[in-house]
């Protein structure tokens, strides 16, 4: 039967029922009834306490899950607040759908009232809005398809007087059933990459971010072609398990990995940026013949120029390309010899690379602890990274299960979106042993989220590598003054302490002899999130000596 309800009402609704299950974000008046109406119809939402841990909350779940989940903000500050969040999954080209009040229409004397579209924009957000009460459903349905479909992060605009108007409710119903056409690939380009493959003497595939749905097509690829198989930084985990893979690519690269790949003659790129962090700003690839396949055209050529590039979905060119490759023929054995698997072996993982260990007294060598932190955390485990100068010890060190268990909110590479966005992995992964590891400073710029841990009863551990600096800028400039130094030098912060106040379990390790409390947390009901206040020594992590960028 048709009733009239408000517009938040029906919005809210609609969403749910197009398939938004996950919420977060900050509540006030703009979004109260929307957020509600999400909730009446079975959406979960959790309250951060920041809208701008709110978005790294959302991001870290759509990226897990592939779902648009959505993002509730407040009108004008409620969504500049969340701009940093909302710029990262821009970047990243995570579905979400931001729900923005806005002002009233017309209302530009409002406090709350800005630009919400220009800031979308500049963003690198989709902005859009609702136009009337009575093309709200249908504005927000359209939203809701763009940020799915078109995998983008889009800042809905609801004016809330618009919010406030009554429709007859159910309107006209947006389509839910919805059939996308079979991938098609051109006989011409899959023959073309046979032939490179075929003709290549140490053919390597590298699986970014958008080989996620294709590793089993680019495993079968790369056995027919005799290739090696890595993931980018981004895509990590997605050939993990394959004897022939190496870990990962680019800045986190072992450098066992970087002699195999610097002795490759063909890289082949699917669903990846081919970034200066993966090519390590070309050192890895300049030397070979260099392919790229993605979706989007804009992605081809955009960081490095290539040799050929494809546009179209991974596993359909990757299958594709199989299925000439047995007609073009490989005889010989390509990159996979007896000598190249010894090899792989020794160089996959940083983990089981030796440690030159340099404990001072009170302080502990942070790749020691992250390795002993590796080889003691279950398998079934979702990894999340920060910047700075220490991300390198999660970001490479701590192994992970597959393509579903690894976050690394760095496309914007700002620091501080570590722990909202282990929140939103532990919110979409349950099942899993959430790990942060970050550093003081960036814990630091958000720790507020540690209530929502706490309330949310996450069991994740937090590993914060402490040395009271902002330790990447005192790496950067290894000449400065130590009254230059003061800039970015802190007094020693009792993390532990703070964590503790917020409701979290919390130990402080100075050496590798003070990782007792994380055995008996492992071993404990896990209903509070574990933050481990380390106190390491200040050296550069390795990632430090790389000169691709700050
Ligand atoms: C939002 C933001 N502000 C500043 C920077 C510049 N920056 C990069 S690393 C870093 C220091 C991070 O400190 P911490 O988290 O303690 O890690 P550390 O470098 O000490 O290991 C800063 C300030 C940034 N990348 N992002
Ligand atoms: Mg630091």
């Amino acid at each position: 039967m048709t009733q009239k309800i408000r517009v938040a009402d029906a919005l809210g609704r609609m969403l749910a029922e197009l398939g938004v299950s996950q919420v977060f974000g900050v509540v006030g008046s703009g979004n109260f009834r929307i957020t509600n109406a999400l909730v009446a119809t079975g959406a979960r939402f959790v309250a951060a306490r920041h809208e701008a841990g709110a978005a790294s909350m959302a991001d870290a779940y759509s990226r897990l899950t592939g779902e648009v989940s959505a993002l509730s903000l407040h009108q004008g500050c409620g969504l500049t607040n969340a701009l940093t969040g909302i710029t990262e999954a821009a970047k990243c080209h995570t579905p979400l759908l931001v729900l923005a009040a806005d002002t009233a229409v017309g209302d530009v004397t409002s406090n709350f009232h800005i630009d919400q579209d220009a800031v979308a924009r500049a963003a690198g957000a989709t902005p859009m809005r609702i136009h009337s009460a009575e093309t709200a459903v249908s504005d927000a349905a359209r939203a809701f398809r763009v940020a799915q479909i078109e995998r983008t992060t889009v800042v809905l605009s609801l004016p809330v007087d618009l919010q406030d108007l009554e429709i007859a409710y159910p309107a006209a119903r947006p389509a839910s059933n919805i059939r996308v056409p079979a991938p098609v690939v051109s006989t011409a380009d899959a023959a073309e990459l046979a032939g490179l493959l075929a003709h290549a003497e140490r053919p390597i595939i590298v699986g970014g971010r958008g080989s996620r749905g294709a590793k089993g097509a680019l495993r079968e690829l790369a056995d027919a072609a005799g290739a090696l198989l890595i993931a980018s930084g981004g895509g990590r985990g997605v050939f993990e398990g394959d004897e022939w893979a190496l870990d990962v690519m680019g800045g986190f690269a072992t450098d066992g990995a970087v002699e195999l790949i610097g002795e490759s003659d063909l890289i082949v790129g699917f669903g990846v940026a081919l970034n200066r962090w993966t090519t390590r700003g070309g050192s890895l690839t300049d030397h070979a013949t260099l392919v790229q396949i993605d979706d989007r055209i804009e992605a081809i050529g955009k960081h490095r120029l290539v040799d050929l590039g494809i546009v179209g979905d991974a596993a359909a060119v990757a299958q594709a390309t199989t299925a000439a490759l047995s007609v073009t023929g490989r005889t010989d054995a390509g990159y996979r010899t007896p000598e190249t698997a010894d090899r792989i072996r020794r160089a996959r993982y940083w983990s089981e690379q030796p440690v030159e260990a340099v404990d001072e007294p009170g302080f502990v060598d942070p790749a020691a602890l992250i390795n002993a932190l590796d080889a003691m955390l279950p398998d079934e485990r979702v990894v999340v990274v920060d910047g700075g100068n220490v991300n390198a010890y999660p970001g490479a060190h701590l192994r992970v299960p597959d393509d579903e268990g690894y976050v690394l909110p760095l496309s914007f590479q700002s620091i501080g979106l570590g722990l909202a966005s282990v929140i939103g992995a532990a919110v979409a992964r349950p099942d899993r042993v959430a790990v942060l590891g970050t550093g003081d400073g960036s814990l630091l710029m958000g720790a507020v989220e540690l209530e929502t841990a706490v309330r949310l009863r996450l069991g994740m551990v937090i590993l914060a590598f402490n040395d009271s600096a902002y330790g990447a800028e005192v790496h950067i400039f290894p000449d400065s003054t130590p009254t230059e130094q003061e800039i970015v030098r802190f007094p020693d912060t009792d993390i532990a302490a703070i964590a503790r106040g917020y409701g979290c379990d919390a130990i402080t390790v100075r050496s590798l002899d003070d990782l007792d409390g994380i055995s008996a947390w492992l071993e404990s009901d896990r209903s509070r999130p574990l933050v481990i206040d380390a106190k390491i020594t200040g050296r550069p992590s390795w990632l430090m000596t790389q000169d691709v960028g700050h």
